[in-house]
């Protein structure tokens, strides 16, 4: 399987002889599909467990694959109820000023120590909504695409539905009557728009009647003109325009618009389907509404049925290879011919099986956001952007004390930097309103935003005790500045992480008090999210103000910005770091030694600093490091998905890569669905996001400013290669291992500067050459070489075994 990884054919070595195969026979099973030998039962359950998504970043479907009744069910990021259009929607914002409730309580936090955070929640927080969430709103469902064919058996020979992550193409097909049935869809990111073709190998052989269904929660006409399905309407909740469009092209045979608004084809050999959603909403605040929809969706799907189909799938598999194929990661595994719901239930019985599982895995997270993701639209929520309910968990929004920052941990190292630009975007919009509720809520300057928020700005505290983290921006805003990091992008750093970080700050200059006991600075009210009382620093609050100081120093040096450089140094000489062990070796979760060893909360965010922080580290500070262990230890392996998925990053920074295995393994046994979707449960994306992101930090570490080469490699992985991940520097790093020992690495230079590169093998003889095998002189000092580069050269690190 190792030769997989290799461009172009593959050599193998038959004796003496030297035989050329092609790579696509070289394949026994493709690698990066997903498939299925029934469809998705037609029931919600049905879709969480088994539908397979596409999607291209505004818009995504899920297929359910039914022989006589096919259904994709299909959503757009901006179809949400709430916002504006509601009455007295005000941002989460208070509806009347609340003169001294801050004040208050502080003062009961400084008297009491720790507080009940419904009491927070009382004197801060929004009161809540009937119906529940009337004012802030859920994510919806746009509808579906339903085809009935009424030729075609309920139990037809070779039934698949599956999906190639690879190609991002879903597929069915099945035989009745001695006819071969295919179905191909895919979603377009080019052409803004989700394709199918529906086919026959015999002439004449398809016929269906399709029809677009909506939710009952809006206003809905429908109707049919020269094969073009168009449903439109609005919401009910807040009067939010909706048009769908569904283009139907058959090649031979008949079609007729039918009055109820369907179109019926028969007899032909074969039928494009292009499908597009719009909404009258635009991600600007305070009103977040621009145009009706109709002429934009009339203009993009008229362009896209021009194209024709070929052109369709050929622009959206170069579109999407580009993307996809940046990184490729080996671990020796070999597909079994089994369905992938067998795959995962047996997963655990035989190694190749299992790293064959494993590598789909990790790919799947990087085709869901390559999916949910695309520079221009909505960051992927908590379904990424799939949803079939009205009222989904979560309202399938923003949650910002883990979830929305987890389905970002990926992009960066696995190669995908471009596609957090909705991130970017999101956090940039988020100011505007946060403004607002910080000079509201704390008299605070710059913007803050609390637990969860909306595509409608969003920014208050909510009605939950959960919901009061105003850290959320601060933790955002290190992640654009970790995108600088990666890239090195001068004009992202100067144009929009910078000024975002630099107005975060502000909030927090103004947020933080002196702790009368020690005179440090600290949040509060602050609480570790979803655990405990509200108290004064607790840890996570403190270790984000910490990374949130420490990289705008940074950045503000980058921009030579110097007055902000010394008001950083400033703060940071007087912060509390929230670093403390406790009484039963704890790395402390509060300022005060509370923790409760039986405390098995699926939260950790204490350990911020070990992931996605860098404070901690085994090879920085390895007391502290040993500490976090304990209390990750006192958590258990067990949780959520999210939190299995953290823990894969925790035990990954912590250079334990059995145990990060571990947690994988766990992850996917107990955490994942038929479909391969991550469960909370329910299914909630992040889990897939934080995986691929933790199976990375397995193999790639660059937070600490040295490039760590397999710094926690499990010994399920003996052999194995990856190639195109990237690290902070602007690198681009492939690797090769064999019997658990590194034996090449490759890199692109980024910014030309001096790399250190460190792994056990280095101890011994190393060699490093660049282009053309140029002798690279390097120093080596331990575990590390050390060599200076050049702004785009190729580097060979080759450990020499004799
Ligand atoms: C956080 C978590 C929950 C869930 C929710 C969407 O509040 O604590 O487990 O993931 O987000």
């Amino acid at each position: 399987m190792m030769t997989r990884l290799l461009a172009g054919p593959i050599v193998l070595l038959l004796g003496a002889a030297l035989t050329v195969v092609p790579v696509a026979q070289a394949q026994a099973a493709e690698p990066y599909t997903l498939w299925y030998d029934e469809p998705a039962p037609d029931t919600n359950q049905g879709w969480e467990t088994r539908s397979l998504p596409i999607g291209n970043g505004a818009m995504g479907a899920t297929v359910f694959g039914g022989v006589q009744a096919e259904r994709l069910q299909f959503n757009d990021k901006t179809l949400w109820t709430g916002g504006p259009g509601v009455a007295d929607y005000n941002f989460g914002n208070w509806d009347a000023p609340r003169p001294g409730a801050l004040e208050a309580i502080r003062e009961r936090i400084w008297k009491e120590g720790g507080i009940s955070p419904n009491d927070v929640l009382a004197a801060l927080g929004l009161k809540s909504d009937t119906p529940r969430h009337r004012r802030f709103g859920a994510y919806q469902s746009f509808g579906d695409l339903r085809l009935a064919f009424p030729d075609l058996p309920a139990d037809p020979a070779g039934y698949r539905r599956d999906l190639d992550i690879a190609r991002g193409v879903a597929g069915v097909s099945f035989t009745a009557g001695g006819v071969r049935h295919t179905r191909e869809y895919f979603a377009s990111a080019p052409a803004g728009v989700i394709v199918g073709r529906v086919a026959a190998d015999r002439p004449g052989g398809v016929a269906f009647t399709a029809r677009i269904a909506v939710p009952g929660n809006r206003s809905a006409t429908a109707s049919a003109k020269d094969g073009r399905l168009t449903v439109k309407g609005a919401l009910h909740s807040n009067g939010m325009a909706y048009e769908t469009q569904l283009q139907v092209l058959n090649e031979g045979g008949t079609r007729t618009d039918n009055p109820d608004g369907s179109v019926t084809v028969t007899g032909a050999d074969a039928v494009v389907l292009i499908l597009g959603t719009g909404t009258d909403y635009a991600p600007d605040y305070p009103a977040y509404k621009g145009d009706d929809p109709h002429a934009r969706l009339t203009a993009r799907i008229d362009g896209a049925a021009a194209q024709g189909y070929t052109r369709l799938l050929a622009a959206h598999r170069a579109d999407h290879a580009a993307l996809f194929d940046r990184v490729k990661l080996d671990l020796g595994g070999a597909l079994p011919a089994v369905p992938t719901d067998d795959l995962l239930a047996r997963y655990g019985q035989d190694p190749a099986a299992d790293r064959a599982l494993e590598q789909l895995f990790y790919q799947y997270g990087r085709y869901l956001l390559i999916a949910s993701s695309r520079p221009g639209s909505l960051p992927a929520n908590l379904q990424g952007v799939w949803n079939v309910l009205d009222a989904p968990p979560w309202q399938s929004d923003y949650h910002v004390n883990i979830n929305l920052q987890m389905n970002y941990w990926p992009a960066e190292m696995t190669n995908l930097a471009e596609l957090a630009q909705p991130l970017h975007a999101y956090v940039d919009g988020l100011r505007e309103p946060g403004r607002v509720t910080a000079k509201q809520m704390y008299g605070a300057r710059g913007w803050v935003a609390h637990h969860a928020s909306n595509i409608f700005g969003h920014t208050g505290a909510w009605d939950h005790p959960a919901y009061f983290f105003p850290e959320s921006g601060a933790w955002l805003s290190l992640q654009l500045y970790d995108h600088y990091r990666f890239t090195l992008d001068k004009r992202f750093l100067k144009r929009t992480a910078y000024p975002i970080m630099k107005e975060t700050a502000q909030f927090w200059l103004d947020f933080l008090q002196n702790d009368p006991r020690d005179g440090k600075l600290v949040a509060i009210p602050s609480r570790s999210p979803e655990i405990g009382p509200t108290t004064a620093g607790a840890s996570m609050s403190q270790q984000i103000l910490w990374h949130l100081f420490t990289d705008l120093r940074e950045a503000a040096e980058q921009v030579g910005d110097r007055r902000q450089v010394d008001a950083a140094a400033k703060v940071l000489a007087k912060l509390d770091p929230g670093l403390r062990i406790g009484r039963w070796g704890q790395l402390q979760e509060w300022k005060e030694d509370i923790d409760d060893p039986a405390e098995t909360h699926r939260h950790v965010s204490h350990l911020f600093s070990v992931h996605p922080g860098r404070q901690v580290s085994p090879r920085t500070t390895p007391e502290l490091a040993a500490a976090a262990k304990v209390s990750l230890e006192a958590r258990t392996d067990a949780g959520t998905g999210w939190s299995k998925a953290w823990k894969i990053n925790f035990w990954a920074r912590l250079l334990d890569g059995d145990r990060a295995h571990k947690l994988l393994r766990d992850q996917l046994q107990t955490s994942t669905l038929a479909n391969l979707w991550d469960t909370h449960p329910p299914f909630q994306i992040d889990g897939n996001f934080g995986a691929t992101s933790g199976m990375t930090e397995m193999l790639l570490q660059s937070h600490l400013g040295v490039l760590d080469l397999l710094p926690a490699l499990p010994g399920a992985w003996a052999d194995g290669r990856v190639a195109g991940l990237r690290a902070r520097g602007a690198h681009t790093v492939d690797l090769a291992w064999a019997s658990g020992r590194l034996s090449e690495a490759r890199l692109t230079s980024g910014d030309g500067g001096v790399v250190k590169l460190r792994n056990d093998a280095f101890r011994g003889e190393v060699r490093v050459t660049a282009d053309r095998g140029r002798p690279v002189a390097f120093t080596a000092d331990g575990d590390t070489v050390t060599f200076r580069t050049r702004p785009g050269e190729n580097y060979r690190i080759a450990v020499i075994t004799r």
